[in-house]
């Protein structure tokens, strides 16, 4: 089979490509596996309109009957949100073994990333990023870090999130992002978010606070650095669905200790802990969770619509 016949892209988005018109990629993993069945299809319907409401075309990435698909009709998008769908978790590793095998599958931020820069889309909106897991017991090295993290290292696309969780080693992520040459901006913050939280205990190193400076930045790192490294655009849930500290400390501890009691491993570390936190605070996080990653496609729209007026 040919590449093009595996890399499937939507009229639309092809159109939009090809017309130089704003495009943002948008990942299935967070709807197949980190959002509950009953609510993550219309988060992924809502993830597009408000994608189109901001003058971008959305492209939601899956891989489906052997081939990665580019944008999604409403048909597919069903299937990835579907209560008995059981899709994989496809990290940019699984996606040769996805197709070959025709296994369908949600995509990660890794995955979704080199798809998208493979059909030439250059920004991204998700919710938090993979990061490096703390190591138990404290103080060891996690050899746990996310994919995500190495892709961004190579392909050139501006992910829009709210930072990483907690759950994560903040610190070390950020660290690794350095080692990497990947940018990270803060947008109207010179603190990295925590995901639920507006921020973390760490700065960044550069703030944003525009999308046009978004864009202009952007732009400057891929035309005049050598390399192709993403960078990561961090945006702060909005104060008014930020997440009560108390309840966050307390999802955080039960998270942990679920992970560590029931021997949690690998890909299914990440899925296990947003469980746990939607349902111990009965929905609290989801609202978060849901708040964010519409700022975060808002945003990204933004920043695309301006990456095209460069
Ligand atoms: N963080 C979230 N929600 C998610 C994920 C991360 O708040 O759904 C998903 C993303 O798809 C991300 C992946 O790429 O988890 C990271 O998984 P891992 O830690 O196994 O690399
Ligand atoms: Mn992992």
């Amino acid at each position: 089979m040919s590449k093009t016949e595996r890399l499937v892209i939507a009229d639309e988005v092809a159109d939009a490509l090809a017309t130089g018109t704003a495009v943002v990629a948008l990942e299935s993993t967070i709807l197949a596996h980190g959002l509950p069945w009953d609510r993550n299809l219309a988060v992924g319907r809502e993830l597009e309109r408000i994608v189109r409401d901001a003058g971008a075309v959305p492209a939601t990435i899956a891989v489906l009957d052997g081939a990665a698909r580019i944008g999604l009709d409403d048909d597919a998008l069903q299937r990835v949100c579907a209560p008995d769908a059981d899709l994989r978790k496809l990290s940019r590793r699984d996606i040769g073994a996805a197709l070959a095998l025709g296994t369908d599958g949600a995509t990660t931020v890794a995955a979704t990333a080199a798809l998208a820069a493979e059909a030439g889309i250059a920004v991204f909106a998700t919710g938090g990023l993979g990061g490096v897991h703390l190591a138990a017991p404290e103080g060891a090295v996690s050899w746990d870090v996310s994919a995500d993290l190495g892709v961004l290292a190579q392909t050139p696309v501006l992910v829009v999130c709210s930072g990483v969780k907690s759950v994560l080693d903040i610190g070390a992520t950020l660290e690794v992002l350095e080692t990497a040459s990947v940018p990270v901006l803060g947008y109207g913050t010179d603190v990295f978010p925590a995901f639920y939280l507006r921020d973390s205990a760490y700065e960044v190193p550069w703030r944003v606070n525009t999308p046009s400076d978004a864009a202009a930045v952007a732009r400057s790192h891929w035309t005049c650095t050598p390399g192709k490294s993403g960078l990561v655009l961090a945006n702060p849930i909005a104060p008014e669905h930020e997440m009560d500290r108390a309840l966050h400390a307390m999802l955080l501890a039960g998270g942990m200790d679920l992970v560590r009691s029931r021997n949690v491993r690998g890909k299914d570390v990440t899925p296990v802990l947003l469980e746990h936190f939607h349902t111990a605070s009965e929905g609290a996080s989801l609202d978060a969770n849901e708040a964010l990653v519409r700022g975060n496609a808002e945003l990204a729209a933004q920043v695309a619509v301006e990456l095209t007026k460069l």
